[in-house]
């Protein structure tokens, strides 16, 4: 079974912090319809979504992947990047230790983002960003390379999160839209798509993706190697650098 870490949308969304994309109008309703439709899909698949507080104050609290990573059974609360944004993990905290969820925690001085942690098996490659600096790598490894994962650092200018720039398909193939990757050859298998909004998907199974509806040859190119692919709008987060992934946290149980 899995479960799902979401927090819905905060009023305030179109306040919240961007670094590469010049600032849009954002409709918070439409923001809010674009969510529950997006939360639908998974329990539709009959996922157990548990509610992180509301924390309106917080912009941009609904990308609750930069709060918390899974590592297997283990969680791993981060120290958000951006000053604004930190306060965001009391909420994702209290929520872990109501669900029964074991976590450990980056500390002062150090800083990582979600978005930045891309696992494809037992690697784990973490973006060096603006959000992740080098103590919060230093302590990520520290916790896992004990527990059979490796830590590979890579260099991240192009885009706000590694995840930003790349995911990967069940398979582990890497996707990236190459003007947003600055090192494709670093990853074993990579897959350039087509469009921006092509790079991130969520695997829901062995077969099945989740992504963007804004980036349908991206979307075809998938299923052509036999992927399901469901596509979800998600417009009004991609206007604040926000992904399908970084909308949700899945908990293996
Ligand atoms: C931020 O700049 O922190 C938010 N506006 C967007 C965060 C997106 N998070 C993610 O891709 N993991």
């Amino acid at each position: 079974m899995s479960r799902l870490l979401v927090r819905r949308p905060s009023p305030r969304l179109a306040e919240g912090e961007l670094t590469h994309l010049e600032r849009v109008p954002v409709d918070p309703a439409l923001a809010q319809r674009q969510w529950e439709a997006y939360v639908d899909v998974y329990r539709s698949l009959g996922w157990d979504v548990i509610d992180i507080e509301p924390d309106d104050a917080h912009a941009d609290g609904v990308f609750v992947e930069d709060t918390v990573v899974m590592f297997g059974d283990l969680a791993l609360l981060t120290r958000p990047g951006a000053d604004s944004r930190r306060g965001e993990i009391d909420t994702t905290r209290a929520a872990l230790e109501k669900a029964g969820i074991g976590f450990a925690a980056i500390e002062a001085p150090g800083t990582l983002d979600g978005g930045d942690v891309l696992k494809v098996g037992r690697t784990v490659y973490v973006g060096q960003t603006l959000r992740t600096n080098p103590e919060g790598i230093r302590q990520m490894d520290a916790l896992l390379a004990p527990r059979g994962w490796t830590v590979v650092p890579v260099e991240v200018t192009k885009v706000l999160h590694l995840k930003s720039g790349v995911t990967a398909l069940p398979d582990g193939t890497v996707i990236g839209y190459p003007p947003l990757v600055d090192d494709p050859s670093i990853y074993p298998q990579f897959l350039a798509v087509p469009e921006e909004h092509g790079t991130a998907v969520v695997v829901l199974d062995e077969d099945t993706v989740l992504m963007s509806s804004d980036a349908p040859q991206s979307a075809q190119l998938f299923r052509d190697r036999g992927l399901t692919v469901i596509e979800t709008p998600i417009s009004e987060f991609e206007k604040l650098e926000g992904c399908v992934t970084c909308l949700s946290v899945r908990v293996r149980d």
